[in-house]
């Protein structure tokens, strides 16, 4: 595959016409990768993780085991977003117009960052597009400060923004909160399923929790630091005692067939050095979310 094609795929094009027609193909779902990295606290690398999960992504095979069912429909590649030069409100401006097109083009997008700032446009765009949305939040942290280090447009800020465009929100894998945040929590009775009590749950009730706090149109924004350092090592800032793999699948699987999925980013991964671990369970995760939906 290569990148140098403006729209290539995914995964390996389909063979026959559709692997001519991969780049006008509007009826493929997308990935878009947004090397955003601008407010990373601790450890940096994220900007490269798009490049290394689309790279990833050709490596996957077209039929999912799980669900019994080939892959056989196009996955294109959006031009990646390049921020270079500009401020880190006009890059989520341009995010935001741009994910308005991309929303209206493709049946479903998922966008690869980057830091996790980037949900914040890409939810505004998804209510603007589809109406009112909940968010399910995927994420070790619970994101809600209003400023961090000074900077409100932070990516230890994407929660605080997204619960101005939405009240519905979720937050699933939590371990590492400020006392602010836990207050907050709190008072604004946000939902929160911790990822202490994902790892000690008898059955999958926990599933339905999240469930019932979610409208019919979900947003689904994951930071790979919400799955536990065992799964997804690369992360700026990895804690222990979190999500494990097929619990994640289960709770994706079960959103997509219970409500509509409109849109999902998956972000904060940093690609390690000889250790393709990262970024494979990141591909095979994009993948997931669309099969989920697909066959719901
Ligand atoms: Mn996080």
């Amino acid at each position: 595959m290569s990148l140098a094609n403006p729209l290539p795929s995914f995964l390996e094009p389909l063979p026959g016409p559709a692997a001519a027609a991969v780049d006008t193909d509007a009826s493929a779902d997308a990935v878009w990768p947004l090397p955003l990295e601008r407010t990373v606290s601790y450890g940096a690398g994220t900007a490269a993780a798009p490049d290394a999960i689309v790279r990833a992504g050709a490596e996957l095979e077209r039929y999912d085991e799980e669900l019994d069912v080939p892959i056989d429909w196009n996955v294109v590649v959006l031009k990646a977003y390049d921020e270079r030069g500009i401020t880190v409100e006009t890059c989520l401006e341009k995010i935001e117009k741009d994910a308005r097109h991309h929303y209206r083009k493709h049946p479903f997008v998922l966008a690869l960052g980057g830091e996790h700032t980037v949900t914040i446009p890409l939810v505004r765009a998804a209510a603007d597009v589809f109406g009112p949305v909940g968010v399910l939040h995927i994420d070790a942290h619970a994101d809600l400060r209003s400023q961090y280090q000074g900077q409100s447009l932070s990516h230890a800020c994407v929660m605080h923004h997204v619960r101005t465009v939405t009240p519905d929100t979720v937050s699933v894998g939590v371990r590492s909160l400020s006392v602010p945040e836990a207050a907050r929590l709190r008072e604004e009775r946000i939902p929160v399923v911790w990822a202490k009590d994902v790892a000690c749950a008898p059955d999958d009730v926990w599933i339905d929790r999240v469930l019932e706090n979610l409208p019919e149109r979900v947003y689904v924004t994951i930071d790979l630091d919400g799955f536990d350092p065992s799964v997804i090592p690369g992360v700026g800032t990895p804690e222990p005692g979190g999500l494990l793999w097929y619990p994640v699948l289960r709770l994706l699987r079960r959103v997509a067939a219970c409500r509509r999925v409109v849109g999902a980013d998956i972000v904060e991964g940093v690609p390690l050095p000889g250790a393709p671990v990262t970024e494979f369970a990141a591909a095979r995760l994009a993948l997931k979310l669309m099969v989920y939906r697909r066959t719901a």
